[in-house]
């Protein structure tokens, strides 16, 4: 048996969860599972990130003090993993009193050391990387991740001597070429490590932030974020279960799941830290790429993302995350990015789940239904040639199927298993059942048949299982097959060709992946559509539900319109109103107007209007509402029943707030 720990990166919680996030997450979910069907003791840590700079500008913007902010956003970061049923063994929280207390314990213990040193820092910071940068890292003067040109700093602060441990660290990952996987991640990190590594400013002063954890050596600062983050992967396991010491028995076997977005400090900041508190290192890093919206990466700050939750209510019938969980890991190459729309989604679960896996038992299972009195036959000794081939299938891909998720080449299983569907398939085909069901005689041949079918039913599923959990639970119980899949029961005996157990009484058949018509992705997608979500936006080119123009007005009219670009400054919900928005709106006046806008369906998550430049009505008469005074009206677009989602515009190019739009 062997031990794995799995950990993905703690979310900062700025924002909610989208299906980027979801990906890491159910990444680890899915590696636990499989391990657990091997038989191998596994732990999953997933968390989130509470401090820095980003979270205090977000609250601060939101009128709100950090502590309520990070309350919320966790809340609601364990809240949707737990609803999706996500099989985390701990759920750590930056802001908690076990966590903070590690890190000055380890914080202490380097500056002990004389690893930790006083001096000044100048040069740039991107809050959206709540990291330094260097000027080689930028791309136009930008931070390419964010898009925003990192500001220019200048204070005292403490450092840590990240330089002094660059040759360990190159000897390390020379030593163990797998420990950074896939391996153009490794030889980008020894790239990175071929210029001098800088020593890491860990503090911030308390005069520009106060919202981290106090530097137990010096209580004007506060301990820069990632230097307070990366400890959460051994601060969890500083407790005991079952009376066993966690980190003992995790920690030398800590495998992280991250995107490249958080590389260099998960394989430089995070193992250098860990030599210099005298910690073993982890034993690996697995680094997927990116979900693509468009061209770009799915994020937060870009506005473009998919909500776990909005997503698994749309596609409620059709397995909803279950079903996005096996799109994930037949789209994705680890290690590559791969886009994600709906279109792509409904073309996969179609061709994949509904007529694939679902048509196949279902097609089969009916058969048995009319014509065995719904019995799994068994009739095991009268197999032949035809059977043995899909037997020796069978076997072949349940023999390669571990080396496949040891090796993340999920998308490789999918395949595999994919095949062997389509072979069980061929086999239905050519032996024609409800052929064999026309004729008393042949009794025997149509239960070897179904029998052959439903066991290579059975072995999907059970090969699926780590991947569609909840699925592929219903699909076995159906079959009859509810031994656990928790180790309890060898892999090898489980997913052994003829364990099928006969004489089940199967259920009633309901398709378990109903096709879904894509006439309805194009009714639910756009009108659904988050702001920059795939598929939303775009109108069909031949419209019949266009409204009339309205009488035409002269330039005069229109003249008395004071169109203005404004910025907003914040954006909130308003309580008691479903469609409504609380914005501040810069139009370069004394100070910002308060206009209440109709667009909160459009935006799920309003901290991403924040910044952005709308166009404004600035001469609309003040409007007195329930919710106080609206001074004026953002331009959105709407359909004509105000049933479709508002969206705000957006003004390009270099307009400051007041400026005219005409
Ligand atoms: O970086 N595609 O938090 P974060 C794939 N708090 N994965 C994505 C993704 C996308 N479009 N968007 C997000 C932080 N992710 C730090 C981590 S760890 C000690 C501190 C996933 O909220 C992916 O796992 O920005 C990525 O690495 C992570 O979310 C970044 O989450």
């Amino acid at each position: 048996m062997s031990r794995v720990y799995f950990t993905t990166p703690i979310y900062y919680v700025n924002a909610e969860p989208h299906i980027g996030h979801l990906y890491t997450t159910v990444l680890a979910d899915t590696l636990k599972r499989f391990h657990k069907l091997m038989g191998d003791d596994v732990y999953f840590l997933t968390g989130t990130d509470e401090h820095g700079e980003k979270i205090a500008e977000v609250a601060a913007r939101q009128g709100i003090t950090p502590q309520e902010l990070v309350d919320r956003v966790s809340g609601v970061f364990e809240g949707t993993w737990k609803q999706i049923g996500l099989d985390n063994d701990d759920f750590i929280r930056t802001t908690s009193v076990r966590h903070k207390q590690y890190v000055q314990e380890i914080l202490q213990r380097v500056k002990d050391s004389g690893d930790i040193y006083f001096g000044e820092y100048k040069g740039l910071y991107c809050v959206g990387c709540e990291r330094h940068m260097n000027l080689s890292e930028l791309v136009d003067g930008k931070c390419p991740d964010h898009q925003v040109a990192p500001k220019e700093v200048k204070e005292e602060n403490y450092f840590f001597r990240m330089g002094k441990y660059q040759q360990l660290l190159v000897d390390h990952i020379e030593k163990n070429p797998t420990w950074i996987r896939p391996e153009r991640f490794r030889n980008e990190v020894l790239a990175f490590l071929k210029a001098p590594l800088d020593d890491l400013c860990i503090s911030r002063p308390k005069t520009r932030l106060t919202w981290g954890i106090d530097l137990p050596f010096d209580d004007r600062f506060v301990t820069y974020v990632w230097f307070d983050a990366l400890l959460n992967y051994p601060s969890a396991l500083k407790r005991t279960k079952d009376g066993r010491d966690l980190f003992e028995r995790y920690w030398p076997h800590c495998n992280h799941l991250i995107a490249k977005d958080i590389l260099k400090t998960h394989a430089i900041y995070w193992p250098t830290m860990l030599m210099a508190a005298g910690l073993p290192l982890f034993k690996q890093i697995d680094v997927h790429g990116y979900w693509l919206s468009g061209e770009t990466k799915m994020a937060k700050s870009l506005g473009n993302v998919v909500r776990p939750l909005a997503f698994d209510k749309r596609f409620e019938k059709e397995g909803g995350i279950e079903s996005l969980r096996y799109f994930f890991f037949r789209e994705m190459k680890f290690g590559q990015d791969a886009g994600f729309t709906y279109e792509l989604f409904v073309e996969r679960y179609n061709s994949d789940l509904a007529n694939g896996l679902g048509n196949l038992l279902s097609r089969v299972a009916s058969i048995a239904k009319k014509n065995l009195g719904g019995v799994v036959p068994g009739r095991r000794h009268t197999f032949g040639e035809r059977e043995s081939k899909v037997e020796e299938f069978a076997r072949e891909v349940v023999e390669r199927y571990p080396a496949y998720f040891e090796e993340r080449q999920f998308h490789t299983a999918i395949e595999e298993i994919r095949k062997l569907l389509a072979v069980g398939d061929g086999y239905i085909n050519d032996q024609e059942p409800w052929r064999l069901a026309r004729d008393e005689a042949k009794r025997t041949d149509l239960e070897r048949v179904l029998y052959t079918g439903l066991e290579v039913v059975r072995l999907a599923a059970i090969l699926l299982s780590p991947i569609m959990p909840r699925k592929c639970a219903e699909i076995l119980a159906f079959l009859g097959e509810t031994r656990p899949l928790d180790g309890s029961i060898p892999f090898a005996e489980l997913a052994a060709w003829g364990e099928l157990r006969a004489g089940h009484g199967l259920g009633e058949v309901i398709p378990t992946f109903p096709r879904i018509d894509e006439k309805r992705l194009k009714d639910i997608a756009p009108a659904n559509a988050e702001p920059g979500e795939p598929g939303g936006g775009a109108g069909s080119p031949t419209r019949q539900d266009l409204k009339p123009p309205k009488p035409e007005i002269t330039i005069d009219d229109f003249g008395k319109i004071d169109l203005r670009v404004g910025v907003v400054r914040a954006a909130g919900e308003v309580e008691g109103a479903r469609k409504l928005l609380r914005l501040e709106v810069d139009l370069g006046e004394s100070k910002p107007r308060q206009i209440f806008a109709g667009i909160r369906a459009a935006y799920p998550d309003p901290s991403v209007l924040v910044g952005r430049r709308v166009v404004v009505v600035a001469n609309l008469k003040p409007r007195q509402m329930k919710f106080g005074l609206s001074q004026g009206m953002v331009l959105a677009g709407h359909d004509e029943n105000d049933t479709r989602l508002g969206t705000a515009m957006f003004v390009d190019g270099d307009l400051k707030p007041g400026d005219a739009v005409t």
